[in-house]
């Protein structure tokens, strides 16, 4: 274990670790994943290895929507349907709970008995930033990594509270909204955000009544409201536990694919991803630094007395603190490329 946290790995390391990662080796994916996620020293060079070997041309697919409507089950049977053209699949679940949860890549908890026995399956759960769910900061990243694992497809299960389905539409190239009956989802009830991200919608539980209700809901409103890309999102529906349906889901997702090469889409999603990619990390770079090099061992406590004290308020004593952080000797020129 040690040789993978030295600080001093040289670069022949970092090089050998990269290729073990492209021939999916488990060991040195979870490892990777490990070390990126918690920002190790060797992080940022092996990222950069991995980065530039990640197949670009993978498809991100994030599954969204509310708990129990069978995001988990239809992924799985989503990827099973890729494993069945022997494309390697990656998952993604942020989801406390997911069947996936497990903690490491593989974990063997995982009930997707089908799934964990394969060996081009990478499964890794991720923790949610906060209580409300959310998408945990690096999941950019763990998708770069199952990228440069050579997997062609990677699923993305997020619980749809609030502000994540936004999210994962960052990071996905295709979202599928997935909706059941009877779980008062009502189509009417929809935030509009979430319908505006969803490029396929999945009607699961098509087993229980109520589906086709549901379908005529979701079509009325979409003919209401048409997307300004042209894109019609398609509406399929899906019996997870049975897998029936998904053939046609996996279809409107190679559909999707299509209709995004053939346009501009996929190249203007991409552009955004990554642009939000790169301002969400400068946001925390900035951020960490400032506390690191201003607001240590207790000097936040003392602005906030300032404040309490009206000796100072809120917006001046920030103004403050973001003058002598950019008035000091600048740290930032020689931080580039460190985790
Ligand atoms: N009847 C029926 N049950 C389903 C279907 N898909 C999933 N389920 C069940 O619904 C429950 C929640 O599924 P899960 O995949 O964990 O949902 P998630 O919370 O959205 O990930 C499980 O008991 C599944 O077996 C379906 O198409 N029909
Ligand atoms: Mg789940």
């Amino acid at each position: 274990m040690t040789q993978w946290l030295n600080p001093s790995m040289s670069q022949l390391d970092l090089q050998d670790w990269a290729q073990r990662v492209a021939a999916g080796d488990r060991r040195a994916i979870g490892r990777a994943i490990s070390a990126i996620e918690s920002g190790e020293p060797e992080a940022t060079p092996l990222f950069r290895l991995l980065f530039a070997q990640a197949r670009r041309q993978a498809e991100v697919a994030g599954v969204t929507g509310a708990p129990g409507a069978g995001k988990s089950t239809l992924v799985e049977k989503l990827a099973a349907e890729y494993r069945s053209d022997g494309l390697r699949v990656g998952i993604v679940a942020v989801d406390p709970t997911s069947p996936f949860s497990g903690g490491a890549i593989l974990g063997d908890r995982i009930r997707m008995q089908s799934l964990c026995t394969d060996p081009d399956v990478f499964i890794r759960s991720m923790a949610t930033r906060g209580e409300l769910g959310g998408l945990a900061p690096a999941a950019h990243d763990v998708v770069t990594v199952l990228e440069a694992a050579g997997c062609a497809t990677v699923l993305i299960e997020t619980v749809g509270v609030g502000q994540d389905e936004v999210e994962v539409a960052h990071l996905a190239d295709a979202t599928v909204l997935v909706l059941a009956p009877g779980m008062g989802d009502d189509v009417q009830t929809f935030k509009a955000g979430v319908m505006e991200i969803a490029d396929i919608f999945a009607i699961n539980k098509a087993d229980r009544p109520g589906a086709g209700r549901v379908e005529q809901e979701l079509r009325a409103m979409l003919s209401i409201s048409p997307r300004s890309d042209g894109w019609r999102p398609p509406v399929v529906q899906t019996v997870a536990t049975t897998g029936e349906g998904v053939a046609e889901l996996r279809k409107a997702l190679d559909d999707f694919r299509a209709f995004g090469e053939n346009t501009n889409l996929r190249l203007k999603r991409q552009r955004e991803k990554w642009r939000a990619r790169l301002l969400a990390l400068l946001r925390q770079r900035l951020f960490e630094r400032v506390l690191r090099e201003q607001l240590s061992d207790g000097r936040v406590d003392r602005w906030v007395d300032d404040v309490l004290g009206g000796r100072s308020d809120p917006h001046s004593a920030v103004d403050e603190i973001v003058r002598a952080a950019t008035s000091a000797p600048p740290e930032l020129t020689s931080e580039r490329g460190e985790a």
